[in-house]
């Protein structure tokens, strides 16, 4: 019998899309979990993808395995896109590299490679706040989970000292999760200045960075600005990991498309990381699926496609960047709201971290129908012209 097992808690951010689903009134809003749509609501599947898959049809491939570490020409091609054409470690040949199942695959990867080989400690430090995943993911790798200062909630912004603090006093040589851009859940990025101190202080402790890239290009629009923190940090030396998610910026959230990458000292430690990765991966799954990986090594490739492609990542975080100011502008000049918003439009990619309380969360749900997380982080890319106001009268409601 199974009698034994309880009752599981669902996911904090997708048990927030069940709740929506089960509602039936007209002006519900599902602000929960971070996936792009369109100003109709809708799910934005890309031009670039659909021409990328068409080509891909046209061109009669096969189906056969692909090799542990996934599809070369994918893989080659995502690197460039996150390190740069003329980094270092990339034309040196020593970025040892994998596909992985989406952005969660590689930090799963990620966690067991540095559960076997981190020669120092196994503890791992995540932002307060982080996606809940992190936690979670880490956890079932075997390392502990530590903490760092990361949001101010006096200003809604980077508490950069306590950043910097914490830093100092951990102890050397200890691994530290960074988002690259467009932190989830607070939509607070450092500028490009703190990001320099970052790693020279980290650097001066001997910690290890490892980049969660979930969202490149969905912060700026633009996909070099966007991995500017990891190509500084490899430019100062730190021989970073980095895991890339293709979820949000190509749309391909269900082909499960992404990388986890870790910069070598020589060919050799290369050669032997890799290895290591392929005994991680061999036991759980084999080999990665190929779908995706085949989308984005067409869309990366052909300069045409790519090109439509960043067109539209550029389209996806203006539409989030003109919602913020459209919510932020009924706010204040409709409703005559006496509160700052201002981090609303100072927060960028996917989300606003907007300080609502937990009292004022379920109001919102309650006797608005808008549904969001307790944290009060609103999935901006749930927003549209035709609901905006309305979101932000319930917001003026629950807050005056
Ligand atoms: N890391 C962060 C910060 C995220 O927000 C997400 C969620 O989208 C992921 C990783 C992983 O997402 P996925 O596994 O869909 O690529
Ligand atoms: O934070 C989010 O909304 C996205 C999507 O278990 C997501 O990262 C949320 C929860 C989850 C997987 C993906």
């Amino acid at each position: 019998s199974w009698a034994h097992i309880p009752q599981g808690p669902p996911d904090a951010i997708l048990g927030v899309t069940e709740a929506f689903k089960k509602d039936s009134h007209p002006k519900k809003m599902n602000l929960g979990v971070g996936a792009y749509r369109d100003d109709a609501g809708k799910p934005y599947v890309l031009n670039a993808v659909q021409k990328a898959e068409k080509k891909i049809v046209e061109d009669k491939l096969n189906k056969e395995y692909l090799p542990i570490t996934g599809l070369p020409s994918f893989t080659k091609e995502a690197a460039t896109l996150a390190y740069g054409a003329d980094s270092e470690p990339l034309q040196e040949g020593r970025i040892a590299i994998t596909q992985s199942i989406s952005g969660t695959g590689g930090l799963r990867i990620a966690g067991e490679f540095l559960s076997r080989f981190y020669p120092h400690n196994k503890k791992i430090y995540l932002p307060i706040p982080t996606w809940g995943n992190h936690n979670a993911v880490f956890k079932s790798s075997g390392l502990e989970t530590e903490q760092y200062r990361y949001f101010k909630k006096s200003t809604n912004g980077l508490d950069f000292e306590g950043f910097l603090e914490d830093i100092q006093n951990a102890p050397r040589n200890s691994i530290f999760m960074i988002h690259a851009c467009a932190h989830n859940p607070t939509g607070v990025d450092p500028t490009p200045a703190q990001w320099d101190e970052l790693s020279k202080v980290i650097k001066g402790r001997g910690h290890f960075p490892l980049f969660d890239m979930a969202y490149q290009g969905f912060a700026s629009g633009d996909t070099n600005h966007d991995a500017y923190a990891i190509r500084k940090f490899v430019a100062d030396g730190h021989r970073i990991a980095l895991t890339q998610s293709f979820a949000k910026n190509m749309g391909l959230y269900g082909e499960r498309v992404g990388t986890f990458s870790i910069i070598s000292e020589s060919l050799k430690e290369k050669a032997a990381i890799e290895s290591q990765i392929k005994l991680i991966i061999r036991p759980m799954y084999s080999n990665p699926p190929i779908n995706g990986a085949r989308i984005v090594s067409y869309v990366l490739s052909d300069p045409a496609l790519y090109k439509e492609w960043l067109g539209e990542v550029k389209l996806m975080a203006d539409r989030i960047i003109t919602m913020r100011n459209k919510l932020k502008y009924h706010l204040v000049e409709d409703f005559g709201s006496k509160y700052s918003w201002d981090h609303i439009t100072n927060q960028i990619g996917m989300f606003c971290y907007s300080g609502l309380n937990p009292e004022q969360v379920d109001r919102l749900i309650k006797e608005y129908h808008v549904y969001l997380t307790k944290d009060g982080r609103i999935s901006i890319a749930g927003i549209s012209s035709s609901n905006v106001k309305y979101l932000a009268e319930a917001i003026h409601e629950v807050t005056r």
